[in-house]
C-alpha cells in the first residue's frame, strides 16, 4: 500500500511539472561536451559573460517557461551592438528555443562574441561568449 501511494505521487508530480512547461532537456543534465552552461531566465542570460576555449561547446538552457532564442546576427539586433562577431565570422542563430529545450553551439574561432535574445534584446536579454 505505502509503496502504491509513492508511485501515485511520482506520478502526480510528473504530470504537474509536464503541465507547466518545466520539463525537457534543460532539466536534465548538460551534454557531457559541453564546456559551459548558460541558463535561459525569464528575461537573462546567466551568466551574462562566459568564457571558452577556442574549439569548445557551449550549451544554452531554458529553464524558464517562456520561449527565448540566441541571435549572433548584428543585422538582426534592434540595438546595434547588441550583436558582435569575430572578423571572418559569420553570423549564426538558434531560432526559438522553446521552455525546457536547448541549444548547443561549437565556437572555432577566437574572440569576443555578443548576442541577444529577439524575443527580449529590448529588456536587456544580451550576452558575451569570449573564447580564448
Ligand atoms: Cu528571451
Amino acid at each position: 500500500m505505502k509503496a502504491a501511494i509513492r508511485w501515485y505521487v511520482v506520478v502526480a508530480l510528473a504530470a504537474a511539472l509536464a503541465g507547466c512547461g518545466i520539463s525537457g532537456p534543460a532539466h536534465g543534465p548538460p551534454d557531457p561536451h559541453a564546456a559551459a552552461v548558460v541558463d535561459m531566465g525569464f528575461e537573462s542570460f546567466t551568466p551574462s559573460t562566459v568564457t571558452i576555449k577556442t574549439g569548445q561547446l557551449l550549451e544554452w538552457r531554458n529553464t524558464s517557461p517562456i520561449t527565448h532564442s540566441v541571435s549572433f546576427e548584428p543585422q538582426a539586433a534592434a540595438n546595434p551592438g547588441d550583436a558582435a562577431l569575430p572578423p571572418g565570422v559569420q553570423p549564426f542563430a538558434s531560432g526559438d528555443i522553446a521552455a525546457g529545450n536547448v541549444f548547443l553551439h561549437a565556437f572555432a574561432a577566437h574572440g569576443t562574441y555578443r548576442y541577444f535574445c529577439t524575443h527580449h534584446e529590448g529588456a536587456g536579454m544580451i550576452g558575451t561568449v569570449v573564447v580564448q
